[in-house]
């Protein structure tokens, strides 16, 4: 009898104690989620910019994902900054003052030295940006691409296009002439990109000339496609604009004068079937969906920053897209892929140079 009461005593207890702490529980994660509000800070426009676009992507559904998964209720903000570079630095400032996020995503080489005098102002804000390289503020992570290699494939295609003989790549003219056009000049360009660029063209052959030029900005097609006319006009056949807004302009010249497009950040073969013949991607949504949710959990590791590669998965040359395959010759085909092959076992070594 005395042995029950004294049962019954302790699961009373041992109740009490669980609804206690599932009270607890449950108010403390009430608080979190009604006070986590995160924001993507955009330095730009999001259309157009493939590396905007699979930001935003990438987060938002890290957010959606994470909030189904835990019963959390966290929320997003995206902010686009606009075209003015000006003004980043006071966007960025007045998040921040806000007072509101845990953490502010964006992406761009040039975000962590407007990050940095912010976390001395508002030392709780956390900054994770993407597509860049800053390692000792313990405020900030980022993570960086190696561009080299992507660049390298992009400027590897692009010669085997310039130099084929094939009847079926039927817009390689005589000449070896080949070009970027980039909206600006910034370091991860002058220093990273076009020097790899110009090292896969290289690769396939020593005499291909690389021509490089100017928009100055991300957002004028018209200019663009000027650029590119004159281009054609002097004997290029393959163009890699790395020009937001003002791509389109250079695909669009593409389709009606009748060159070819090598493409960068993300899948662009459905942009113009037939003249783009490569995309080299940066695997930034699935990074941008990885770091979130890396975040969430209390994973990321602020104060580093972290490299990633073709080994790592997170520089891809798409060959499964039936506009790679059905339009152009064989031979192409197999040389690109071979290289990108040679790279992805460690033939090739392409490190990513410091900036
Ligand atoms: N890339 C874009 O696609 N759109 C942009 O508006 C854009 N703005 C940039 C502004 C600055 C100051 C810098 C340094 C880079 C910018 N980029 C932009 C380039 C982007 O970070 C990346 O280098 C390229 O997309 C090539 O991967």
């Amino acid at each position: 009898m005395k042995y029950t009461k004294t049962i019954k005593t302790i699961i009373g207890v041992i109740c009490i104690i669980t609804i206690a702490i599932a009270l607890l529980f449950w108010t403390f994660n009430k608080n979190r989620e009604e006070n986590s509000w995160f924001a993507v800070f955009v330095p730009g426009v999001v259309a157009n910019s493939p590396v905007y676009s699979m930001l935003v992507e990438g987060v938002t559904q890290a957010v959606l994902d994470y909030n189904e998964n835990n019963n959390t209720n966290y929320k997003l903000e995206v902010v686009e900054a606009g075209t003015n570079q000006a003004e980043w630095g006071a966007k960025l400032t007045g998040l921040a003052a806000m007072k509101k996020f845990d953490v502010i995503f964006s992406s761009n080489p040039s975000i962590p030295d407007l990050a940095v005098p912010i976390t001395e102002i508002y030392p709780e804000q956390k900054f994770i940006i993407l597509d860049s390289f800053y390692e000792g503020n313990p405020n900030i992570a980022t993570v960086r691409f190696n561009q080299r290699e992507q660049a390298y494939l992009a400027g590897y295609a692009a010669g085997l296009a310039t130099t084929s003989k094939d009847s079926q790549m039927k817009f390689s003219n005589p000449q070896k002439k080949i070009a970027l056009i980039s909206a600006q000049e910034y370091p991860v360009m002058n220093e990273i990109i076009l020097p790899g660029f110009i090292e896969g063209a290289k690769a396939v052959d020593n005499d291909i000339e690389v021509i490089f030029k100017i928009v100055g900005n991300w957002y004028d097609a018209n200019k663009g496609a000027e650029i590119a006319r004159s281009l054609y006009n002097e004997g290029v056949d393959v163009i890699l604009p790395i020009c937001g807004g003002a791509s389109q302009g250079v695909i669009a010249t593409a389709k009606e004068l009748g060159f070819y497009i090598s493409w960068f950040d993300d899948n662009g073969f459905s942009k113009a079937p037939g003249y783009v013949i490569s995309s080299s991607a940066m695997e930034q949504e699935k990074m941008a969906y990885e770091v979130a949710t890396k975040y969430f959990e209390g994973k990321i590791e602020f104060g580093t920053a972290t490299t990633v590669d073709i080994k790592d998965g997170y520089i891809t040359l798409i060959t499964d897209d039936a506009n790679f395959e059905n339009h152009f010759s064989e031979s192409y085909k197999e040389n690109l892929k071979d290289e990108y092959n040679k790279i992805k076992e460690g033939v090739i070594i392409l490190e990513s140079p410091e900036v």
